[in-house]
């Protein structure tokens, strides 16, 4: 057992930084994604601080896991993950969305730990599956994540990169679908009801697992499942919030895309998330 392994204390109180960092940056940029970043604060701080084999001193090294952010525009979450990681300094945080930062709105893979650059929704799974293979031919043991949204997967081509998945057997590939069911403008069921996820999913020849996307255990477990499936890649289909922890972003569309307005609503979202 490794004992320097965060226990899922630990872990959360990561969460807690990648959620309040997150909303930190859209506020001062007065733009930006914050419910979607917020939904996924959890798995991103389970992968990067507990389960993914990564050096950020060395982040080109060829071996390491890799991370595709297929949902760019939850870039405050991810942007946040990697400073608390240490691939660059949290002072560079409050540049998002403003010159010269390379932190843009979406995803950029100028910014040491990005993998690469999302944003045009559908793309980042097929590049993560590209990823996956070019590890299997080259014989590398290093494994790859992909978050997508469940908003997202109304693109065809998820679908595309979920049947190249299955046909070169990728079980070096996990994806986490952040179910959160709420996209843009609106629910997910009322935009493009899409029932039985996990059964499509499946009968892609994909391994499924359901979890809550929000309980450290679960989602480690969920990583150790991916792990021992042999032949098939892994979708984790996790179970989440949008803007989970902040009273008024939660399963509000209206914070899909909009910073808090006012300070009174920013300091209620700090204060919210500060005693979690
Ligand atoms: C190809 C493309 N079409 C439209 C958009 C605009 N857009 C940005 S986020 C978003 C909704 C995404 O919803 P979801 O995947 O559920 O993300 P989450 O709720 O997790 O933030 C849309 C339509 C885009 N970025 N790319």
């Amino acid at each position: 057992m490794d004992s320097s392994r965060l226990s899922d204390a630990k872990i959360r109180e990561k969460a807690k930084q990648i959620r309040l960092k997150s909303i930190e940056m859209v506020y001062t940029a007065k733009s930006g994604h914050p419910g979607g970043s917020l939904s996924i604060a959890d798995v991103l701080a389970t992968l990067y601080f507990r389960e993914m084999k990564i050096d950020p001193a060395n982040p080109v090294d060829p071996d390491r896991d890799m991370l595709v952010m297929s949902k760019g525009h939850a870039s405050p979450a991810l942007y946040a993950t990697l400073s608390l990681r240490g691939y660059f300094p949290e002072t560079l945080l409050p540049g998002f969305r403003k010159l010269p930062s390379k932190l843009e709105g979406h995803v950029h893979y100028g910014v040491p730990g990005v993998e690469a650059s999302t944003g045009s929704l559908g793309q980042g799974l097929g590049i993560a599956v590209g990823m996956a293979l070019a590890s299997k031919l080259d014989g590398r043991k290093n494994r790859i994540y992909a978050i997508i949204g469940d908003g997202e997967i109304q693109e065809g081509s998820i679908w595309e990169s979920f049947m190249a998945g299955s046909k070169y057997r990728l079980d070096n590939l996990t994806v986490f679908l952040d179910k959160n069911g709420v996209q843009l403008d609106g629910f997910t069921d009322d935009i493009m009801p899409m029932p039985m996820i996990p059964e499509r999913v499946r009968s892609f020849g994909w391994n499924v697992v359901e979890i809550d996307g929000h309980s450290i255990p679960e989602i480690s477990s969920s990583i150790s499942k991916a792990r021992e499936c042999k032949d098939k890649p892994t979708l984790i289909y996790a179970k989440t919030v949008k803007g989970k922890g902040v009273s008024y972003m939660e399963n509000n569309p209206k914070y899909h895309g909009n910073a808090p307005e006012t300070e009174e609503l920013y300091n209620q979202a700090i204060k919210e998330l500060s005693t979690q």
